[in-house]
């Protein structure tokens, strides 16, 4: 099976007003997309519904979060059922910044990923390590910790619902980009990994996208060698 292109976008906690919400909303509309390619924008939860409903249908929109409970007293969060019944069809689960400011553990991502799913979205899952961890060379190691708990979640059938960001936090608002090579490398161990960890399809069938410091100029060299595609984080927008 062809592994689709996908283009992602994070918007992080911007735009800041709905004037520049709309003049992005303008670009993306009147962007020339290939229709091979997939396209996801992830702007914060107060715009899901408005972006979902002026967007060019063919630009899908994806939560950045959400909690693995269903409903109930747990302020601050948006269930997966919620995001389904809004139809909002992708949710981003693990990003780093998550991780670090908000202290979510593997074992935390993986629930939420299981229950996102069992509700029907997809996911796109990030993975990724630290400087000091590459300079350790403990890149493979880290990663497949993340990956670990997600692969005692999910059946193997839950797979086709999951694109894995390797989003090295060294290249997360630093302006450091891995080069191709590193992505490669980094895409290609955790291929490796889900081969012996779930099964040979389920790693040649999940797309595994690269992140992290994402511009106009370096993703054509970043996708020829990755071959699935890139997630930008805001800074790589237009910010009018
Ligand atoms: C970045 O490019 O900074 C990202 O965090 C993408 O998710």
């Amino acid at each position: 099976m062809a592994r689709q292109f996908f283009v992602g976008g994070n918007f992080k906690m911007n735009p800041s007003t709905r004037e520049t919400k709309v003049a992005l909303v303008k670009v993306l509309n009147d962007a020339q997309i290939d229709s091979s390619v997939e396209v996801v924008i992830a702007p914060p939860a107060l715009y899901l519904l408005s972006l979902r409903d002026i967007l060019r249908p063919e630009i899908k929109v994806s939560a950045q979060n959400c909690y693995f409970k269903p409903n109930g007293a747990f302020t601050g969060e948006i269930s997966p059922a919620q995001l389904v019944d809004a139809q909002i069809p992708y949710v981003i689960l693990g990003h780093s910044e998550r991780r670090t400011l908000f202290h979510e553990t593997s074992e935390l991502v993986a629930q939420k990923t299981r229950a996102a799913i069992d509700a029907g979205l997809s996911v796109i899952l990030c993975v990724g390590e630290t400087l000091q961890e590459r300079e350790a060379n403990k890149t493979a190691e880290v990663v497949q910790a993340q990956l670990k708990p997600v692969i005692e979640a999910l059946t193997e059938e839950q797979w086709s619902k999951v694109i894995i960001a390797y989003e090295p936090v060294w290249a997360i608002g630093t302006g450091k980009v891995a080069s191709s090579a590193q992505a490669q490398e980094a895409h290609a161990d955790i291929r490796a990994y889900l081969v012996k960890a779930v099964s040979p399809a389920v790693s040649a069938n999940t797309r595994i996208i690269y992140g992290g410091s994402v511009t106009a100029s370096n993703c054509k060299e970043l996708a020829k060698q990755t071959d699935v595609g890139w997630l930008f984080g805001w800074r790589c927008f237009p910010q009018t």
